[in-house]
């Protein structure tokens, strides 16, 4: 068995819907167990700024499925809901990103493992932190724990946990 975190991100709406449909969807691939679900964080946009705020999670996974392979899963997902490539970093339905796949260090063309810009990016380790703060990040040396100390705080000041309003509660 191979253990997997992935990063969800989406800033366009129904965000919340659009999580939910993407760990419904994962979940549903046979050769993959959904083990522990961060809290849904809002997270301001990083690289290309003008666009609307996050919701970002980070899930934790079983899978039988090599890198390449569950690399095909996101991918396919994002497509089912909707995910269109126009501006690189810019707004989408849904964003599925392998972060660490067992110790692994690698890179292919189209994956490198760990996530590369992970390390810097406050949405990807709040959600991480809160579901694996020793995990040791393969080639980094530091736990999540140690790297989310080290990020400058500007990257991680406006990162809120992120609570459905009542009024959108079925
Ligand atoms: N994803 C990006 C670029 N910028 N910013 C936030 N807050 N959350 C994301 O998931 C995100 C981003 C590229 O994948
Ligand atoms: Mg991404
Ligand atoms: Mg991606």
């Amino acid at each position: 068995m191979n253990r997997a975190f992935i990063a969800l991100g989406t800033n366009i709406e129904p965000r919340k819907d659009y999580l939910d449909q993407a760990i419904t969807l994962l979940s549903k691939v046979d050769d993959i167990q959904v083990i522990k679900k961060s809290s849904i964080y809002q997270t301001p946009p990083v690289g290309y700024t003008n666009q609307a705020d996050f919701l970002n999670m980070v899930l934790e996974i079983n899978t039988l499925l090599p890198s390449d392979n569950l690399l095909d899963i996101c991918q396919e997902i994002e497509n089912e809901l909707g995910r269109k490539r126009v501006i690189r970093f810019g707004p989408r339905t849904i964003d599925l990103d392998i972060l660490v796949y067992n110790e692994e260090n690698m890179k292919t063309e189209r994956l490198t493992i760990p996530h590369p810009r992970m390390s810097e990016r406050g949405f990807v380790l709040v959600p991480l932190n809160e579901i694996a703060p020793n995990l040791q990040i393969p080639g980094l040396g530091q736990t999540v724990d140690e790297l989310l100390v080290d990020l400058p705080e500007q990257e991680k000041k406006d990162i809120t946990k992120w609570k459905m309003a009542e009024s959108e509660k079925e």
